[in-house]
Protein backbone atom coordinates (compact mmCIF):
# COMPACT_ATOMS: atom_id res chain seq x y z
CA UNK A 1 0.00 0.00 0.00
CA UNK A 2 1.15 3.69 -0.63
CA UNK A 3 1.78 6.52 1.64
CA UNK A 4 -1.19 8.36 2.10
CA UNK A 5 -1.03 12.60 2.55
CA UNK A 6 -4.41 12.70 4.79
CA UNK A 7 -5.69 10.29 7.31
CA UNK A 8 -8.37 8.01 6.71
CA UNK A 9 -11.25 8.45 8.43
CA UNK A 10 -14.38 6.01 8.69
CA UNK A 11 -17.34 6.68 10.92
CA UNK A 12 -21.38 5.16 11.40
CA UNK A 13 -24.36 6.19 12.82
CA UNK A 14 -27.43 3.55 13.20
CA UNK A 15 -30.88 3.89 11.65
CA UNK A 16 -32.22 2.60 14.80
CA UNK A 17 -34.54 5.72 16.07
CA UNK A 18 -34.52 9.16 16.24
CA UNK A 19 -30.54 10.54 16.09
CA UNK A 20 -29.81 12.96 19.21
CA UNK A 21 -27.83 15.72 20.36
CA UNK A 22 -25.50 13.15 21.60
CA UNK A 23 -25.03 12.09 18.12
CA UNK A 24 -24.60 15.50 17.32
CA UNK A 25 -22.58 16.48 19.89
CA UNK A 26 -20.15 13.15 20.42
CA UNK A 27 -19.87 12.03 16.78
CA UNK A 28 -21.32 14.51 13.73
CA UNK A 29 -19.61 17.28 14.75
CA UNK A 30 -16.65 15.72 14.85
CA UNK A 31 -16.78 13.88 11.27
CA UNK A 32 -17.78 18.01 10.00
CA UNK A 33 -14.43 18.88 11.26
CA UNK A 34 -12.62 16.20 10.21
CA UNK A 35 -14.06 16.59 6.69
CA UNK A 36 -12.07 19.22 5.76
CA UNK A 37 -8.41 18.13 6.64
CA UNK A 38 -9.24 14.12 5.78
CA UNK A 39 -10.24 11.54 3.65
CA UNK A 40 -13.69 10.71 5.00
CA UNK A 41 -16.04 7.91 4.84
CA UNK A 42 -19.28 8.37 6.79
CA UNK A 43 -22.13 5.84 6.90
CA UNK A 44 -25.56 4.62 7.84
CA UNK A 45 -25.28 1.39 9.48
CA UNK A 46 -28.03 -0.36 8.58
CA UNK A 47 -27.06 -3.56 9.04
CA UNK A 48 -26.08 -3.00 12.75
CA UNK A 49 -29.40 -1.40 13.06
CA UNK A 50 -31.09 -4.73 12.77
CA UNK A 51 -29.38 -6.27 15.68
CA UNK A 52 -32.23 -5.57 17.57
CA UNK A 53 -35.70 -5.72 15.77
CA UNK A 54 -36.47 -2.86 13.36
CA UNK A 55 -39.96 -2.59 11.55
CA UNK A 56 -39.13 -2.35 7.52
CA UNK A 57 -41.14 0.31 6.52
CA UNK A 58 -39.23 2.08 9.89
CA UNK A 59 -35.96 1.03 9.17
CA UNK A 60 -36.25 2.39 5.36
CA UNK A 61 -37.65 6.00 6.12
CA UNK A 62 -34.79 6.23 9.35
CA UNK A 63 -32.04 4.86 6.94
CA UNK A 64 -32.38 7.87 4.25
CA UNK A 65 -33.10 10.62 7.62
CA UNK A 66 -29.69 9.81 9.49
CA UNK A 67 -28.42 10.19 5.75
CA UNK A 68 -30.09 13.78 5.10
CA UNK A 69 -28.93 14.39 8.73
CA UNK A 70 -25.59 13.83 8.20
CA UNK A 71 -25.64 16.07 5.01
CA UNK A 72 -27.57 18.81 6.93
CA UNK A 73 -25.14 18.59 9.67
CA UNK A 74 -22.77 19.99 7.77
CA UNK A 75 -21.13 16.96 5.87
CA UNK A 76 -20.45 17.88 2.09
CA UNK A 77 -21.06 14.85 0.06
CA UNK A 78 -18.37 16.46 -2.70
CA UNK A 79 -15.73 16.05 0.16
CA UNK A 80 -17.18 13.10 2.25
CA UNK A 81 -18.16 9.83 1.11
CA UNK A 82 -21.71 9.33 2.47
CA UNK A 83 -23.03 6.06 1.71
CA UNK A 84 -25.62 3.15 3.03
CA UNK A 85 -23.43 -0.24 5.03
CA UNK A 86 -25.97 -2.52 3.52
CA UNK A 87 -25.23 -1.03 -0.49
CA UNK A 88 -21.66 -2.21 -0.18
CA UNK A 89 -21.92 -5.78 0.08
CA UNK A 90 -18.29 -6.65 0.75
CA UNK A 91 -19.25 -5.52 4.50
CA UNK A 92 -21.31 -8.66 5.27
CA UNK A 93 -18.76 -10.96 3.87
CA UNK A 94 -15.53 -9.12 6.05
CA UNK A 95 -17.89 -9.12 9.00
CA UNK A 96 -18.58 -13.32 8.38
CA UNK A 97 -14.69 -13.67 7.75
CA UNK A 98 -13.71 -11.84 10.89
CA UNK A 99 -15.92 -13.53 13.07
CA UNK A 100 -14.25 -16.17 13.11
CA UNK A 101 -11.73 -14.77 14.39
CA UNK A 102 -13.42 -13.38 17.30
CA UNK A 103 -12.93 -15.29 20.52
CA UNK A 104 -16.73 -15.95 22.68
CA UNK A 105 -14.60 -14.61 25.55
CA UNK A 106 -13.67 -11.12 23.90
CA UNK A 107 -17.14 -10.63 22.80
CA UNK A 108 -19.20 -11.66 26.23
CA UNK A 109 -16.90 -8.45 27.51
CA UNK A 110 -18.51 -6.07 25.74
CA UNK A 111 -20.74 -3.52 27.49
CA UNK A 112 -23.32 -2.83 25.51
CA UNK A 113 -23.52 -6.16 24.52
CA UNK A 114 -24.17 -6.98 28.05
CA UNK A 115 -26.18 -3.86 28.46
CA UNK A 116 -28.53 -4.21 25.36
CA UNK A 117 -28.94 -7.70 26.49
CA UNK A 118 -29.58 -7.71 30.05
CA UNK A 119 -32.67 -9.12 31.59
CA UNK A 120 -34.06 -10.34 27.72
CA UNK A 121 -35.44 -13.75 27.40
CA UNK A 122 -34.35 -14.11 24.04
CA UNK A 123 -31.12 -12.15 22.42
CA UNK A 124 -30.34 -12.30 18.91
CA UNK A 125 -26.90 -13.75 17.85
CA UNK A 126 -26.61 -10.83 15.55
CA UNK A 127 -26.12 -8.66 18.96
CA UNK A 128 -23.36 -10.59 20.34
CA UNK A 129 -21.22 -10.83 16.86
CA UNK A 130 -21.92 -6.82 16.01
CA UNK A 131 -18.50 -5.97 17.37
CA UNK A 132 -17.21 -8.40 14.46
CA UNK A 133 -18.93 -6.13 11.32
CA UNK A 134 -18.00 -3.09 13.15
CA UNK A 135 -14.38 -3.93 12.75
CA UNK A 136 -14.85 -4.99 9.13
CA UNK A 137 -16.14 -1.98 8.57
CA UNK A 138 -13.39 0.13 9.86
CA UNK A 139 -10.51 -2.13 8.32
CA UNK A 140 -12.43 -2.56 5.24
CA UNK A 141 -11.18 0.80 4.32
CA UNK A 142 -7.70 0.55 6.43
CA UNK A 143 -9.04 3.75 8.03
CA UNK A 144 -6.38 5.22 10.49
CA UNK A 145 -9.05 7.58 12.17
CA UNK A 146 -12.77 6.78 13.60
CA UNK A 147 -14.65 9.25 15.61
CA UNK A 148 -16.76 7.97 17.73
CA UNK A 149 -18.41 8.71 21.39
CA UNK A 150 -16.96 7.41 24.47
CA UNK A 151 -18.66 4.04 24.47
CA UNK A 152 -17.60 2.89 21.60
CA UNK A 153 -13.87 2.82 23.11
CA UNK A 154 -14.00 -0.86 23.93
CA UNK A 155 -15.34 -1.66 20.03
CA UNK A 156 -12.28 -0.01 18.71
CA UNK A 157 -10.10 -1.89 21.11
CA UNK A 158 -11.30 -4.98 19.94
CA UNK A 159 -11.21 -3.73 16.47
CA UNK A 160 -7.22 -3.36 17.02
CA UNK A 161 -6.94 -6.49 18.41
CA UNK A 162 -8.75 -8.98 15.75
CA UNK A 163 -6.64 -6.42 13.17
CA UNK A 164 -3.10 -7.79 14.86
CA UNK A 165 -4.78 -11.07 15.05
CA UNK A 166 -5.07 -11.39 11.28
CA UNK A 167 -1.66 -9.33 10.68
CA UNK A 168 0.33 -11.90 12.63
CA UNK A 169 -1.32 -15.05 11.06
CA UNK A 170 -2.08 -13.77 7.38
CA UNK A 171 0.93 -11.30 7.01
CA UNK A 172 0.87 -7.83 7.40
CA UNK A 173 -1.93 -5.90 5.86
CA UNK A 174 -4.21 -3.95 7.90
CA UNK A 175 -3.58 -0.72 9.74
CA UNK A 176 -4.21 -0.34 13.45
CA UNK A 177 -7.41 2.22 14.14
CA UNK A 178 -6.95 5.23 16.42
CA UNK A 179 -10.44 6.13 18.14
CA UNK A 180 -10.83 9.96 17.96
CA UNK A 181 -12.79 10.88 20.84
CA UNK A 182 -13.13 14.69 22.04
CA UNK A 183 -12.12 15.75 25.49
CA UNK A 184 -15.87 17.58 26.15
CA UNK A 185 -19.00 15.97 25.01
CA UNK A 186 -17.85 12.52 24.09
CA UNK A 187 -20.52 11.24 26.41
CA UNK A 188 -24.01 13.46 26.03
CA UNK A 189 -25.61 12.22 29.39
CA UNK A 190 -29.58 11.16 29.81
CA UNK A 191 -31.82 14.45 30.82
CA UNK A 192 -33.58 11.82 33.03
CA UNK A 193 -30.80 10.13 34.53
CA UNK A 194 -27.49 11.72 34.63
CA UNK A 195 -26.21 8.45 35.02
CA UNK A 196 -26.96 7.09 31.32
CA UNK A 197 -25.93 7.78 28.36
CA UNK A 198 -28.51 9.82 25.96
CA UNK A 199 -29.64 7.28 23.71
CA UNK A 200 -32.26 7.68 20.90
CA UNK A 201 -33.74 4.29 21.99
CA UNK A 202 -34.66 5.17 25.44
CA UNK A 203 -38.17 4.41 25.21
CA UNK A 204 -38.88 8.06 27.34
CA UNK A 205 -38.51 10.58 24.88
CA UNK A 206 -38.04 13.27 27.88
CA UNK A 207 -35.00 11.25 28.31
CA UNK A 208 -33.05 12.77 25.34
CA UNK A 209 -33.57 15.83 22.54
CA UNK A 210 -33.80 14.27 18.88
CA UNK A 211 -32.37 16.87 16.23
CA UNK A 212 -35.55 16.37 14.83
CA UNK A 213 -37.61 17.32 17.61
CA UNK A 214 -39.81 20.92 17.48
CA UNK A 215 -37.88 24.10 19.31
CA UNK A 216 -41.13 24.16 22.27
CA UNK A 217 -40.66 20.07 22.51
CA UNK A 218 -36.92 20.86 22.82
CA UNK A 219 -37.75 24.10 25.47
CA UNK A 220 -40.06 21.77 27.26
CA UNK A 221 -37.66 18.81 28.09
CA UNK A 222 -34.69 21.04 29.05
CA UNK A 223 -37.17 22.83 31.73
CA UNK A 224 -38.12 19.20 33.02
CA UNK A 225 -34.74 17.76 32.90
CA UNK A 226 -33.69 16.85 36.50
CA UNK A 227 -31.61 18.36 38.50
CA UNK A 228 -29.95 18.23 42.35
CA UNK A 229 -31.78 20.28 44.63
CA UNK A 230 -29.22 23.27 44.98
CA UNK A 231 -28.82 26.20 42.88
CA UNK A 232 -25.20 26.48 42.16
CA UNK A 233 -24.10 26.31 38.29
CA UNK A 234 -21.19 24.32 38.58
CA UNK A 235 -19.58 21.76 36.36
CA UNK A 236 -18.47 19.12 38.93
CA UNK A 237 -19.77 15.88 37.04
CA UNK A 238 -18.42 13.61 40.61
CA UNK A 239 -20.85 15.77 42.30
CA UNK A 240 -23.72 17.42 40.33
CA UNK A 241 -23.97 15.03 37.59
CA UNK A 242 -27.03 16.85 36.18
CA UNK A 243 -25.95 19.90 35.89
CA UNK A 244 -22.55 19.26 34.53
CA UNK A 245 -23.88 17.65 32.03
CA UNK A 246 -26.52 20.66 31.19
CA UNK A 247 -22.85 23.00 31.42
CA UNK A 248 -21.33 20.67 28.65
CA UNK A 249 -24.15 21.02 26.36
CA UNK A 250 -24.82 24.53 26.72
CA UNK A 251 -21.27 24.68 26.29
CA UNK A 252 -21.34 23.03 23.05
CA UNK A 253 -24.05 24.74 21.71
CA UNK A 254 -22.90 28.33 22.86
CA UNK A 255 -19.39 27.50 21.65
CA UNK A 256 -18.33 28.85 25.10
CA UNK A 257 -15.77 27.37 27.89
CA UNK A 258 -17.34 25.40 30.57
CA UNK A 259 -15.72 28.49 32.77
CA UNK A 260 -17.49 30.98 30.87
CA UNK A 261 -21.07 29.52 31.17
CA UNK A 262 -20.31 28.84 35.07
CA UNK A 263 -19.11 32.43 35.68
CA UNK A 264 -21.99 33.59 33.47
CA UNK A 265 -24.33 32.05 35.94
CA UNK A 266 -22.49 32.85 39.25
CA UNK A 267 -25.06 33.05 41.90
CA UNK A 268 -28.40 32.89 39.47
CA UNK A 269 -29.48 29.81 40.47
CA UNK A 270 -31.01 26.84 37.78
CA UNK A 271 -34.00 28.74 36.32
CA UNK A 272 -32.46 31.57 33.76
CA UNK A 273 -29.30 28.91 33.11
CA UNK A 274 -31.77 26.26 31.44
CA UNK A 275 -34.18 28.58 29.85
CA UNK A 276 -31.01 30.03 28.01
CA UNK A 277 -29.74 26.46 27.63
CA UNK A 278 -32.73 25.70 25.56
CA UNK A 279 -32.02 29.10 23.37
CA UNK A 280 -28.88 27.59 22.42
CA UNK A 281 -30.06 24.22 21.55
CA UNK A 282 -32.65 25.84 19.65
CA UNK A 283 -30.50 27.80 17.59
CA UNK A 284 -28.27 24.86 16.96
CA UNK A 285 -31.47 22.86 15.84
CA UNK A 286 -33.28 25.20 13.87
CA UNK A 287 -30.68 25.85 11.01
CA UNK A 288 -29.94 21.78 11.19
CA UNK A 289 -33.79 21.62 10.75
CA UNK A 290 -34.00 23.87 7.91
CA UNK A 291 -31.16 22.47 5.93
CA UNK A 292 -32.75 18.75 6.36
CA UNK A 293 -36.42 19.37 4.56
CA UNK A 294 -34.91 21.25 1.96
CA UNK A 295 -32.73 17.48 1.38
CA UNK A 296 -35.69 15.82 1.81
CA UNK A 297 -37.60 17.50 -0.48
CA UNK A 298 -34.91 17.73 -3.29
CA UNK A 299 -34.58 14.17 -3.19
CA UNK A 300 -30.79 14.48 -3.79
CA UNK A 301 -29.83 11.76 -0.99
CA UNK A 302 -30.41 9.28 -3.56
CA UNK A 303 -28.35 10.23 -5.84
CA UNK A 304 -25.11 11.39 -3.08
CA UNK A 305 -26.01 7.72 -1.61
CA UNK A 306 -25.34 6.04 -5.31
CA UNK A 307 -22.48 7.41 -5.87
CA UNK A 308 -20.86 7.00 -2.12
CA UNK A 309 -21.73 3.07 -2.55
CA UNK A 310 -20.15 2.96 -5.95
CA UNK A 311 -16.60 4.85 -4.57
CA UNK A 312 -16.58 2.74 -1.53
CA UNK A 313 -17.17 -0.65 -2.65
CA UNK A 314 -14.32 -0.07 -5.33
CA UNK A 315 -12.07 -0.03 -2.30
CA UNK A 316 -13.70 -2.20 -0.12
CA UNK A 317 -14.37 -5.43 -2.90
CA UNK A 318 -10.26 -4.66 -3.35
CA UNK A 319 -9.60 -5.29 0.29
CA UNK A 320 -12.29 -8.49 0.69
CA UNK A 321 -10.22 -10.13 -2.26
CA UNK A 322 -7.24 -9.53 -0.63
CA UNK A 323 -8.01 -10.82 2.63
CA UNK A 324 -9.55 -14.23 1.19
CA UNK A 325 -6.11 -14.37 -0.82
CA UNK A 326 -4.52 -14.41 2.30
CA UNK A 327 -6.77 -16.83 4.13
CA UNK A 328 -6.73 -19.27 1.57
CA UNK A 329 -10.13 -19.12 -0.38
CA UNK A 330 -9.34 -20.31 -3.37
CA UNK A 331 -10.36 -17.48 -6.31
CA UNK A 332 -13.52 -18.23 -8.43
CA UNK A 333 -10.91 -17.15 -11.27
CA UNK A 334 -8.87 -20.10 -10.89
P1 LIG B 1 -28.45 3.63 20.91
O1 LIG B 1 -28.37 4.75 21.90
O2 LIG B 1 -29.73 3.48 20.25
O3 LIG B 1 -27.86 2.38 21.41
P2 LIG B 1 -26.35 4.99 19.75
O4 LIG B 1 -26.88 6.37 19.52
O5 LIG B 1 -25.39 4.74 20.83
O6 LIG B 1 -27.55 4.02 19.74
P3 LIG B 1 -25.27 5.10 17.14
O7 LIG B 1 -26.39 5.84 16.60
O8 LIG B 1 -24.70 4.11 16.21
O9 LIG B 1 -25.62 4.40 18.47
O10 LIG B 1 -24.14 6.08 17.61
C1 LIG B 1 -23.52 6.89 16.68
C2 LIG B 1 -22.42 7.67 17.31
O11 LIG B 1 -22.93 8.58 18.28
C3 LIG B 1 -21.39 6.81 18.03
O12 LIG B 1 -20.10 7.32 17.72
C4 LIG B 1 -21.71 7.00 19.46
O13 LIG B 1 -20.58 6.85 20.27
C5 LIG B 1 -22.20 8.44 19.48
N1 LIG B 1 -23.09 8.67 20.60
C6 LIG B 1 -24.28 8.06 20.81
N2 LIG B 1 -24.86 8.50 21.94
C7 LIG B 1 -24.00 9.42 22.46
C8 LIG B 1 -24.03 10.25 23.63
N3 LIG B 1 -25.03 10.20 24.46
N4 LIG B 1 -22.98 11.07 23.84
C9 LIG B 1 -21.94 11.13 22.98
N5 LIG B 1 -21.86 10.39 21.86
C10 LIG B 1 -22.86 9.54 21.60
N1 LIG C 1 -21.13 0.53 16.90
C1 LIG C 1 -21.43 1.89 16.61
C2 LIG C 1 -21.91 2.10 15.20
C3 LIG C 1 -20.90 1.67 14.19
C4 LIG C 1 -19.65 2.27 13.93
C5 LIG C 1 -19.05 1.50 12.88
C6 LIG C 1 -18.97 3.35 14.48
C7 LIG C 1 -21.02 0.60 13.36
N2 LIG C 1 -19.92 0.52 12.56
C8 LIG C 1 -17.80 1.80 12.37
C9 LIG C 1 -17.69 3.63 13.95
C10 LIG C 1 -17.12 2.87 12.92
C11 LIG C 1 -22.47 2.33 17.63
O1 LIG C 1 -23.18 1.57 18.18
N3 LIG C 1 -22.58 3.58 17.89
Amino acid sequence: MGQRLMKRVLSGIQPSGQLTLGNYIGAMQNFVKLQHTEECFFMVVDLHAITVPQEPAALREQTEAVAALFIAAGIDPLKANVFVQSHVRAHAELGWLFTTLANMGELERMTQFKDKSAGKDSVGAGLFVYPTLMAADILIYNADLVPVGDDQKQHLELTRDLAQRFNTRFGQYFTIPEPYIAKVGARVMSLDDAGKKMSKSNPNAGSFIALLDAPDVIRKKISRATTDSGREVKYDPANKPEISNLISIYAHCANMTVEAVESRYDGQGYGPFKKDLAEHVVSVIEPLQARYNDIRQSGEIHQILKRGAEQAAAIADRTVADVKERMGFLSPRG
